[in-house]
């Protein structure tokens, strides 16, 4: 057996795992000595093994859909670029990268950009994510510096968590917080969403404000410390900051953020008090077209109230991604340049002179949603897409897609075959997954780890970088690019940022551009700034140019969206437990996909009530842009008027599932972030004429009067199908056609089929009421080992499938996989806690992700149900 320690290529926690390969396959354990984690995964990580198989993966280069040579490809790609260019500059074409690409693939995707290309049109997805984070402290610090780490939070004495449902999206950071409040009994927890998250779970306050209201909370705060007395004013704007909040006293920010005056003015007075605060924040402050504004107000309480710069205080924002850090360092945004560095003359000067070129970009480029804009509109006439799915996560999926199709060159580096972005790809290159690449990631404590290969590469599939590096080769710049290895890349990239550096950048690696090649392979994960010249970040002195700090002056602004009687509820979208992002991933791992297995919208039950929906029936939610199906989910922990989706679905595993097909692109004119968390929408019943659970040996295509979404299998393809037209004839007609033969019943919800062939069974489809009721595993074994009598066969058609064995309901623990059926049966039977769960069936004893909603499910049984997590 083999054993190699890597970084989890997940969320921006950035757990150490050891992954171990061995005849049966890949197995991974979190890795003790790694600062992050020390140990622990969430469920995600946990599942990683169970996505390194190969189905799926693109292998091989394509040229409109045939499989070439890489020299082929390279060569078709190099010539179209450079024609196009020739033709009509270099703004005329755009790289659209991601925060999961690994630092050396990053950074040469910036150096053959701005550097050699000559134009700064390279963005990435970290602009849907925390390029508002990023304004925000360039604005406060005069440099993109995250100023705390995940022992800051564990010491200090009130943690607000803004935005973030961190028990799902960062979990073991989450988990640390859990523990570390245990240890400390006078630790307060805030927590502020609309939405009541599993994040609540251990929150002593939970403030459920008005959609996009934060910014008023915030200013309201620096109005209440302006007032204490105690407050500190060396700051660049601190008088027309101060001025601005004093128009926000309680009772405003109140009716602002719809709260109770009480109830802030007891959030503000705690922290006020506390020794030591420290505030998180995420996807609820900075996907807002006032994102940058929200995290100023947010660093303004910090500095004006001297709590940061030291243990347990300060504002953090957390990276989502696994490597938006390390985007953020090499350049990765149109709006930097590379290494923490501007385009700003001696900035543009140095780089230039470092890198050998002559033609540097001089000006920004064009921000995702302004690129996309931009490719509609004809003026970029080539994009190479790598480790994103714009057709999935840019808002205005419509528009997205419409824009690409037009395109005339389409480029996209990707892992798997299939997404809806490389359909519409004209070229697309396979790039090496997790497991298979080396290099470095930064995660949200800026800390660098090593990813490391532990499998071999598989089919032609290449590393990010070296695809790089082969076009700036064929487009000319082969010289500036000739490196062999990640590690060359590395220490390219560390020496750069120790440029003529004298400490005026704080991101400085300079010390690391040496490392032999067993160094950097042996490399411990660090935290950054490691220079040679300059010690430990000095936060209090701040990286502005003048060296003073500054408060921003904020206005506070609500959503920009607009409800009216056509589009009477706010749509909130965002993440589940677990999956991650466009599914290419997880959506593939059973376990994964058992927790929540569809497209779900939640309403509050007032709303569910004034629009006639049924928990567990189907919506369908519509706004100005499109249109998107899901089942209903009645939750008490909604606000009234509001909504939520997740942010995950897409074309490959349902139809008319993207919640981006409803959301308009409206941005942040500092950072250009969308505002992904507010759309107004409708949300009407659709009850379809039948529905019901396919099983099937091998893919199919389905007619386009019939719904589905795809479900994740062992061995088979399952689908749950709807439509509106009674007529399921097209099924048995396409069973007709493959000469299977045909086994029906009707039953009370509908016709039910099996499908034979040679004694195998190829296809089974049962008729649903409304819930899907077919038990999978009993399914599964038919599909392995068919019935062998006759009523035993009957009994499959007729019957509930698995004879009246039980149904397991929503997977809660993923882990061990524990179903809800067990667990309300566990309560039933005398379980009253989630230590007593977890003696009798195992249940959140591993990761821990699942408590929030073992609580949920206790309560619900001891109070007959009114709490309830998503
Ligand atoms: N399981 C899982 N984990 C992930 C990811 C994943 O795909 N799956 N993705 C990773 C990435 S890239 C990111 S960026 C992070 C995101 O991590 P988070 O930001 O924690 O995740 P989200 O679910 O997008 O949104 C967080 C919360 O913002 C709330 N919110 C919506 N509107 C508002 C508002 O106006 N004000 C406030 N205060 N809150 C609001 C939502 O209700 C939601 O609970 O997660 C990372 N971790
Ligand atoms: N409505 C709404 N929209 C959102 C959000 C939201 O909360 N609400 N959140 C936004 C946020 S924060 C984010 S970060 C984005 C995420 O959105 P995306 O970045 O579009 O989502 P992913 O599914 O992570 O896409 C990564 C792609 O890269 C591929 N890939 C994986 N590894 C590699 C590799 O090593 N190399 C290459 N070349 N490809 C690889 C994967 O197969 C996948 O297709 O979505 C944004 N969109
Ligand atoms: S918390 Fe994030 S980094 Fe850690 S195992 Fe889970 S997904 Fe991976
Ligand atoms: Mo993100």
């Amino acid at each position: 057996m083999n054993e190699t320690r890597t970084t989890c290529p997940y969320c921006g926690v950035g757990c150490g795992v050891i992954a171990r390969v061995s005849e049966q396959g890949v197995t991974v354990q979190g890795d003790p000595d790694h600062p992050a984690n020390f140990g622990r995964l969430c469920v995600k990580g946990a599942a990683l093994g169970e996505t390194t198989g190969l189905t799926g993966r693109l292998l091989h280069p394509q040229v409109n859909g045939e499989t070439v040579s890489w020299q082929q490809a390279l060569n078709t790609a190099g010539e179209r670029l450079r024609s196009i260019i020739a033709q009509y500059g270099p703004a005329s074409v755009a790289f659209y990268a991601s925060g999961q690409l690994l630092t050396e693939d990053y950074y040469a995707a910036n150096k053959l950009m701005k550097g050699f290309i000559g134009a700064a049109n390279i963005d990435t997805n970290s602009r849907l994510c925390m390029s508002s984070a990023v304004t925000g402290y360039k604005r406060a610090f005069g440099a993109d510096v995250v100023p705390c780490s995940y022992e800051d939070i564990e010491r200090s004495d009130l943690v607000i968590l803004v935005g973030s449902n961190a028990a799902w999206t960062h979990p073991v950071l989450y988990q640390r917080l859990v523990q570390a409040r245990k240890e400390n009994p006078s630790m307060k927890v805030v927590v502020i969403d609309p939405r009541r998250t599993a994040t609540c779970d251990i929150a002593d306050m939970h403030l459920a404000l008005t959609p996009g209201s934060d910014g008023g909370l915030f200013v309201g705060l620096l109005h209440a410390i302006a007032t204490s007395g105690e407050y500190d004013v060396d700051f660049d704007d601190a008088q027309a900051a101060f001025a601005r909040a004093s128009r926000w006293p309680v009772e405003r920010v109140a009716q602002f953020c719809g709260l109770e005056p009480a109830e802030i003015r007891r959030f503000y007075d705690g922290f006020l008090t506390a020794p030591r605060a420290i505030t998180l924040y995420t996807m609820g402050i900075n996907q807002s077209a006032s994102g940058s504004d929200k995290c100023n107000a947010i660093i303004n309480v910090h500095l004006a109230s001297g709590k940061y710069g030291r243990e347990g205080c300060g504002p953090f924002s957390l990276t989502g991604q696994p490597n938006a850090m390390g985007g953020r360092e090499v350049g990765g945004l149109a709006t930097q340049l590379a290494a923490h560095m501007n385009f700003e003359p001696q900035d543009l000067s140095r780089v230039a002179r470092f890198w050998g070129t002559e033609r540097l970009a001089q000006t920004p480029g064009l921000m995702a949603v302004d690129l996309f804009d931009a490719i509609a509109r004809g003026e970029v006439k080539a994009v190479w897409i790598m480790g994103t799915n714009p057709a999935v996560s840019l808002p205005d999926t419509h528009a997205v897609c419409q824009a690409l199709s037009a395109c005339p060159l389409v480029i996209v580096s990707e892992v798997v075959a299939d997404t809806d972005t490389s359909r519409l790809a004209h070229i697309r290159f396979p790039a090496l997954a997790w497991g298979e690449k080396n290099g470095t990631v930064t995660n949200s404590e800026r800390r660098i780890s090593r990813q490391r290969a532990f499998l071999t590469a598989p089919g032609e599939a290449r590393a990010d970088w070296w695809i790089v590096a082969q076009m700036a080769k064929q487009l000319g710049f082969g010289e500036a690019f000739a490196w062999q290895d990640a590690w060359d890349v590395f220490r390219e990239h560390a020496a750069l940022s120790g440029f003529e550096n004298d400490g005026d950048r704080a991101f400085d690696i300079g010390a690391l551009a040496d490392l032999n090649r067993a160094a950097w392979d042996e490399m411990a994960p660090v935290r950054w700034p490691v220079s040679r010249h300059h010690g430990a970040l000095d936060l209090a002195r701040g990286w502005h140019r003048n060296k003073r700090l500054r408060l921003v002056p904020v206005e506070p602004e609500g959503m920009r969206t607009r409800c009216d009687a056509l589009y009477p509820l706010i749509l909130n979208s965002g993440r589940l437990r677990d999956q991650w992002h466009t599914m290419t991933r997880t959506g593939t791992v059973v376990r994964l996909m058992q927790h929540i297995s569809e497209p779900i919208v939640e309403v509050s039950p007032s709303d569910a009530a004034r629009f006639h929906l049924v928990d567990g029936a189907f919506g369908r939610i519509s706004s100005s842009r499109g249109v998107m199906v899901a089942r209903v989910v009645i939750q008490a922990g909604l606000r009234e008027g509001t909504a939520f989706t997740p942010m995950h679905w897409n074309n490959r595993f349902a139809r008319q599932g993207r919640v981006n097909a409803l959301v308009a692109p409206v941005c942040d004119p500092q950072s250009g972030q969308p505002e992904s968390k507010q759309t107004a929408v409708r949300i009407t019943p659709w009850q379809p004429r039948w529905q019901g659970e396919l099983f099937i040996r091998e893919e199919i295509t389905f007619p386009p009067f019939v719904h589905w979404w795809r479900k994740a299998a062992e061995g088979v393809a399952r689908f749950t199908l709807a439509s509106d037209r009674d007529d399921r004839d097209w099924l048995l007609a396409m069973c007709r056609e493959q000469h299977w033969q045909l086994q029906t019943a009707q039953t009370p919800q509908g016709l039910n089929i099996l499908a034979w062939q040679a004694g195998q069974l190829m296809l089974g489809f049962w008729s649903d009421a409304i819930k899907p009721e077919t038990d999978d595993a009993a399914v599964i074994a038919a599909f392995r080992h068919p019935p062998e009598n006759a009523p035993e066969r009957h009994g499959l058609l007729s019957g509930k499938p698995g004879g009246g064995m039980p149904d397991q309901g929503r997977i809660i623990c993923s882990c061990f996989s524990v179903g809800e059926c067990a667990i309300q049966q566990a309560i039933a039977q005398g379980c009253d806690s989630v230590q007593a769960l977890g003696k009798t069936l195992r249940c959140g004893t591993n990761c821990g992700s699942c408590v929030p909603e073992l609580k949920a499910l206790l309560a619900q049984t001891a109070s007959a149900g009114s709490l309830g997590f998503s």
